[in-house]
């Protein structure tokens, strides 16, 4: 049997501290996440639920983007994707009977945790002006509603379609073509906060904002620079290709702030030797303060442009624009200001350069590390320039791989979730479809909040998601959303954002990927994208959560049909009654799709085209793969204060909490913890177990507080700490955004460190 939610809240946050860990993965990996669905799903639905995880007849893992291998084992046993599954198999329900039990005020005091922790939604809920709690709805009201509130808007840009990146290529494709022939393109999604400087980087330098390496490619490689990224947790499929890469001959490089213990070790738990010994994955880490990366590959590159032979002169002369300029400046670049930016050694920098010249294959893997500051884009151009100096883009075993989040991110984009359209796209959908898109830009996350704080945005939409939870400065964006007139989510799980909400609230409940998916045709099955620009199929087995869910293809059908009524000629009912008719569509319209039905039959599915990866051809404006040069940037601390990244623990996906412990980190039983260098402590007179309350600094002057966080001493780069998000979203101000890419810069937030009040 499964186990009962906890009905204690707000649960004990007592943290217990072992210290880190240096491998990941292994037997206790298999335990603990075995317990944890076994607690959500029982004994029989965790053996056949898991079991059907990324094989060709089942479903795509929820749990993140990372592709499956082409020979899939019986069960890729990844320990955080089996606890992303139980998360939405679990047999626990969320009943009208529960929302009748509690007021919305009484959910709002609640911990994200303990939330989530209630299980799967059962049926449309809705929450009236002035009322106190949720009630029942039949879905033909709910759709009335929000057709009330979208209709009575001034403009169609008074509303906004949020996207989180789990929802499927037919899903999103509806969705966006919903919000358009409403008229707007405000399509904010969860990318706009995560590798939104990673598109604008790539754009702009080689003409497509996607990775440029396959699978395979990572097995080809000399070396890969893993940085800005902690793969053990939340890529752990990751490992097992990093190690097969190593067996291959690869060399890794770790550029990292904190030694991540899935970095360090892997205990590979589809081998017997894995499971106990594992094998080292990191040769060098680069123990780097946090935003100096930037500096860091500069001075690489200068030192390589300093190497005899070193510069691969007939790809840079072929294909590149921009050398003379770059290269100027990479000249300039300066050994002391790279060692304060980097707080790394020569001696380490003199190494990192010897295994990058004797690679002939590099690859550059990244995520949120390198993302979330305010100089992320320039930092991940330098990125570029590194690999394009060695002609280390379009050939095998080399390139850039941005390593995505939510498992169906970067399908999403492709389906044309995004603010700010290319007119290609918009052309395309308004001679499918005959009616004339909008062309101007929409609003992005961050100017989405602007606009329900300024009042020019009055309807929230979410297709998933969490948005008051993942979004910065949190008391701004909760007193934004509470300024909204209609904010309605379609969750699978009950979370913060249901508890804060607009004069009128609806939960529209829907499927999950594991489960069966019936429409007028028959069983429906549906497509993702992964990192690596795979298309593949998703069928879920299971039987649904309750019997009134719908799914996001068929909510978004009825919605359009209800908002849009005759005045669109789309055939929204045949889209619900058959997916297929859906990507017939998206063959027509989005480059790359042709034969979609045909394709996403072979149970591998099909790899789109990626111009500077299959021909090396870079669609940029220059023709060219574009060289920069930026000037180098790098966070200044103020003396006294530490330079705070909010990251995710061992137990969690996102805002929704799994559990209280980050097992590799050596916390137990609690998220309010700051990790510090046991130096930085020391001058700053904070003890090991000592409580202290986080408070954010910025040029705005206004007090960001997050109280009540115990002082872990941490081998963490000197000048730098970590902390949980969501907890320090609080601390992230909402102007606080990367140039060019608009995304928050959640990883270095400026902090002082006060005693709390309560200790
Ligand atoms: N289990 C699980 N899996 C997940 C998720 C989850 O929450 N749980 N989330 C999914 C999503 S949406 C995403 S985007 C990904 C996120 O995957 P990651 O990006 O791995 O997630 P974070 O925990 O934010 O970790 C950031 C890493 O960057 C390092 N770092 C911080 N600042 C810097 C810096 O300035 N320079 C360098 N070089 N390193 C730095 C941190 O120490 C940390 O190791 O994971 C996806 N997969
Ligand atoms: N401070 C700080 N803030 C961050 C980050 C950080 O590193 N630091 N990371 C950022 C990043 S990388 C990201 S991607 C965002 C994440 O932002 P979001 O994507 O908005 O947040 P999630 O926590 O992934 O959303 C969880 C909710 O999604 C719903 N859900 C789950 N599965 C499904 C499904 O199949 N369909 C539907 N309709 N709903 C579903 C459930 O109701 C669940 O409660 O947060 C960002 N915020
Ligand atoms: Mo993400």
């Amino acid at each position: 049997m499964a186990g009962k939610p906890p009905q204690s809240d707000p649960v004990q946050d007592a943290p217990q501290v072992a210290g880190p860990k240096h491998a990941a993965a292994g037997l206790p990996a298999v335990g603990h996440s075995l317990r944890m669905a076994q607690q959500q799903m029982g004994v029989k639905r965790t053996a056949l639920t898991l079991l059907r995880v990324n094989q060709k007849d089942g479903f795509d893992c929820p749990g993140c983007a990372w592709p499956e291998p082409e020979h899939r084992h019986t069960a890729e046993f990844c320990e955080n994707g089996a606890k992303a599954v139980a998360e939405e198999a679990t047999l626990r329900r969320v009943t009208p009977d529960f929302f009748a039990a509690h007021t919305v005020a009484d959910l709002a005091t609640r911990s994200g945790y303990w939330l989530g922790q209630q299980g799967r939604l059962t049926q449309p809920m809705y929450l009236a002006e002035g009322a106190e709690r949720y009630e029942a709805v039949p879905w033909e009201r709910a759709f009335d509603i929000i057709a009330e509130e979208l209709t009575g808007l001034a403009s169609p840009d008074e509303a906004l379609f949020y996207t989180s990146g789990r929802t499927s290529n037919e899903a999103a494709f509806l969705y966006q073509l919903f919000a358009r022939e409403f008229g707007t393109n405000n399509l904010p999604d969860c990318s706009n906060m995560c590798h939104e400087s990673s598109g604008s980087a790539l754009n702009e330098t080689i003409g497509i904002g996607k990775g440029s390496v396959l699978l395979e490619d990572l097995y080809k490689a000399d070396l890969i620079i893993v940085a800005g990224q902690n793969p053990g947790t939340n890529h752990p499929r990751m490992l097992s290709a990093l190690e097969k890469a190593k067996t291959g001959g690869a060399k890794i490089i770790t550029v990292n702030p904190l030694p991540e213990a899935g970095m360090e070790r892997f205990k590979n738990p589809q081998t017997p030797q894995g499971m106990f010994k594992g094998a080292a994955l990191t040769d060098l880490f680069l123990q780097i303060r946090i935003g100096g990366d930037q500096a860091l590959f500069r001075l690489l590159n200068k030192l390589i442009l300093d190497t005899e032979g070193a510069v691969d002169e007939s790809f840079v002369g072929e294909h590149t624009h921009g050398y003379e300029e770059f290269a100027e400046a990479a000249r300039a670049a300066d050994w002391d200001e790279t060692l304060t930016a980097t707080g790394l050694t020569r001696a380490e920098i003199d190494e990192a350069l010897r295994m990058v010249l004797a690679s002939e294959r590099t690859i550059v893997c990244w995520a949120m590390g390198l993302t979330q500051h305010k100089h992320s884009v320039p930092t991940i151009r330098e990125v570029v320039n590194f690999l394009l100096l060695r002609g280390n883009i379009g050939r095998p075993g080399a390139g850039v791989c941005p390593v995505r989040g939510h498992s169906n991110v970067q399908g999403d984009r492709t389906m044309g979730i995004f603010e700010r359209p290319a007119p290609a796209f918009l052309d395309a959908l308004e001679k499918e479809f005959g009616f004339a898109p909008p062309r101007g830009h929409g609003y992005d996350v961050v100017r989405a909040i602007r606009a329900m704080r300024d009042d020019k945005a009055k309807v929230f939409f979410a297709m998933g998601g969490n948005f008051v939870s993942a979004s910065p400065d949190t008391e701004v964006t909760e007193a934004a959303m509470r300024r909204a007139r209609l904010t309605v989510h379609v969750s699978t799980k009950l979370n913060r954002s249901h508890a804060v909400t607009g004069a009128r609230a609806l939960i529209l409940p829907t499927l999950g990927r594991t489960e069966r998916d019936l429409q007028g045709s028959g069983e429906q099955f549906v497509t993702v994208e992964d990192s690596m620009g795979m298309v593949h199929a998703s069928r879920g087995r299971l039987e649904p959560a309750s019997e009134h869910l719908l799914s996001e293809p068929a909510i978004v059908s009825r919605l359009a049909r209800r908002v849009l009524g005759d005045e669109s000629r789309t055939p929204w009912e045949e889209f619900e009654k058959d997916y297929a008719t859906v990507r017939d569509r998206i063959a027509r319209v989005i480059p790359g799709f042709e034969d979609f039905n045909a394709r996403v039959a072979d149970p591998n599915g099909f790899a789109l085209p990626h111009a500077p990866r299959d021909e090396r051809r870079f669609p940029t404006a220059t023709g060219k793969a574009n060289f920069t040069a930026a000037p180098v940037e790098f966070p200044k601390l103020p003396k006294g204060r530490l330079l705070l990244q909010t990251l995710r623990s061992h137990d969690q996906y996102n805002t929704t909490i799994y559990g209280l412990d980050d097992r590799y980190r050596g916390i137990k039983n609690g998220r309010r913890v700051v990790l510090v260098n046991p130096e930085d402590a020391r001058e700053l007179g904070l003890a090991d177990g000592s409580y202290t309350d986080l408070v954010g600094e910025w040029k705005d002057g206004v007090e960001r507080r997050a109280p009540g966080f115990r002082v872990v001493h941490y081998p963490t780069a000197r000048g730098c700490a970590a902390a949980y998000y969501p907890e320090t979203n609080v601390l992230v101000p909402l102007d606080a955004t990367a140039d060019t890419s608009n995304t928050p810069a959640s990883k270095s937030v400026v902090v002082r460190l006060e005693q709390s009040a309560a200790n």
